[in-house]
């Protein structure tokens, strides 16, 4: 089956344009603030959430030789205070996110506040039917890592910064980063309408670990999934889920099989008993040969056993029951090897003499067969020593009732008495012809003086 791969941007991350005067610089991380130190105070953080409730659970640390706990916001207030002893950073850590307040001078004992932004993790089909799965963020490893929000939608107060999501549903799971501003932000995560229809099942991971029915149409998480189609023992498909739908119907196969026959080569001549081994194959794209019959296995030796025309036929039927059939037509022929004595290419014949023009058809060894059925013709054409035009045809100067020819089958042997009183001198052409197999064998150049 062809593998559908789409890639399609799946998640929608909204709301999370930065604004404000608080911006995220990177670290100062500088022991020595020059003429910036002043006398030590003490600096007070809150943290609130989007309806300004008090936050608790905030790491406040100022820096000093290296990062130090002021200390941790408190419940109710989300308030913590605490001595420093010069200008310096201070930075709140909260649910895996950071912000930092540059260069702050102890001294009028600042308030500095700072409010998360609601995180609204979201799941919907992709028409926006909503969809319940389990909504988590990535708090860092020294919390745990990945925490449950609740069942989608599911909000989480988080500070500005850059976090990962995942969403489980159907016990798949998909995983995003988005960067949150200081605006309410919605972490969108869509499914694949997937359909099919037949038999179909689907791999699903712990804690099922094995392959389930699957049901038509089915809401799935965009990812690659192991697919089997018509029973549990058929190969195992992988297909990477993606954009708003999918049919995993699998293809119907309407084409038939291509059937190549190389040998026997298509309209060509086989002398009789010549060894010719079968060339042919056939294939199919879709779902595959299902059986391919020929007059013989490619491979194996076609028949050449008796002259004449033959048909050479291959069908082939696919999985999917169509069925090829290709035919192609060749002529076994006799061997001939030539005018037998008296005939010589060299000797000149008188003008009035009955020259008797003598031959044995062979198979393809040379050896002498019966070709009694053979329905033999002579013609003859008068050249001069000029080769005709090819197209021209031989001319019949003579009919075989009248000249004797008789086939001998003592000897395998045809004879042709040619009369030539009354022609003129000359070279002349002889061709023989089979009526049984169609063959012209010749010339075979004779001289009248
Ligand atoms: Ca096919």
């Amino acid at each position: 089956m062809k593998k559908l791969v789409y890639l399609t941007v799946m998640i929608v991350v909204l709301g999370l344009i930065v604004s404000g005067c608080n911006p995220v610089v990177p670290p100062a991380e500088q022991d020595e603030l020059g003429s910036q130190t002043k006398a030590p105070g003490t600096v007070t953080v809150i943290l609130l959430d989007s309806n300004n409730n008090g936050l608790a659970g905030g790491d406040v640390y100022y820096y000093d030789s290296g990062w130090k706990l002021l200390g941790t916001t408190a419940v109710g207030t989300g308030m913590v205070s605490g001595a420093v002893p010069k200008t310096t950073d201070i930075e709140i850590r909260y649910a895996g996110g950071k912000y930092k307040w540059v260069l702050v001078d102890p001294a009028g004992n600042p308030t500095l506040t700072i409010n998360t932004v609601p995180v609204t993790v979201k799941l919907e089909t992709c028409s926006g039917v909503p969809l319940a799965g389990e909504a988590y963020w990535n708090a860092g490893s020294a919390l745990g890592g990945y925490l449950l929000i609740g069942t989608t939608p599911a909000t989480k107060e988080l500070l500005p910064g850059t976090y990962s999501f995942k969403v489980r549903y159907d016990n798949r799971q998909n995983v995003v980063d988005a960067t949150i501003g200081t605006t309410p932000a919605e972490v969108l995560f869509k499914t694949t309408k997937v359909t099919g229809t037949g038999t179909i099942y689907y791999y699903v991971p712990s804690p099922i670990s094995g392959w389930v029915a699957f049901t038509s149409p089915k809401e799935m998480l965009p990812g690659s999934y192991d697919f089997r189609f018509g029973s549990l023992k058929s190969p195992t498909e992988t297909i990477i889920i993606s954009g708003c739908s999918m049919d995993l119907t699998p293809p119907i196969d309407e084409t038939p099989p291509v059937v190549t026959i190389t040998v026997p080569v298509d309209g060509t001549s086989y002398t009789l008993n010549q060894a010719v081994l079968a060339d042919w194959t056939a294939t199919d794209d879709l779902s595959g040969i299902a059986s391919a019959v020929g007059t013989v296995p490619s491979g194996l030796p076609i028949d050449t056993g008796t002259v004449g025309a033959k048909t050479f036929t291959v069908t082939a039927t696919d999985n999917a029951g169509n069925t090829a059939t290709k035919t192609v037509t060749y002529t076994v022929i006799y061997g001939f090897n030539g005018l037998l004595s008296p005939y010589e290419e060299t000797k000149a014949f008188k003008i009035g003499s009955s020259i008797p023009l003598k031959w044995q058809y062979t198979d393809a060894a040379g050896n002498v067969v019966d070709s009694s059925a053979a329905i033999p013709r002579v013609r003859i054409t008068q050249v001069n020593n000029v080769p005709p035009p090819a197209t021209e045809d031989p001319i019949e100067i003579e009919d075989p009732g009248k000249s004797g020819l008789r086939y001998d089958s003592s000897t395998d042997m045809w004879i042709f008495n040619w009369q030539t009183k009354g022609s003129t001198a000359g070279t002349y052409w002889i061709w023989v012809t089979s009526a049984q197999t169609g063959q012209m064998d010749g010339p075979y150049p004779i001289l009248l003086k």
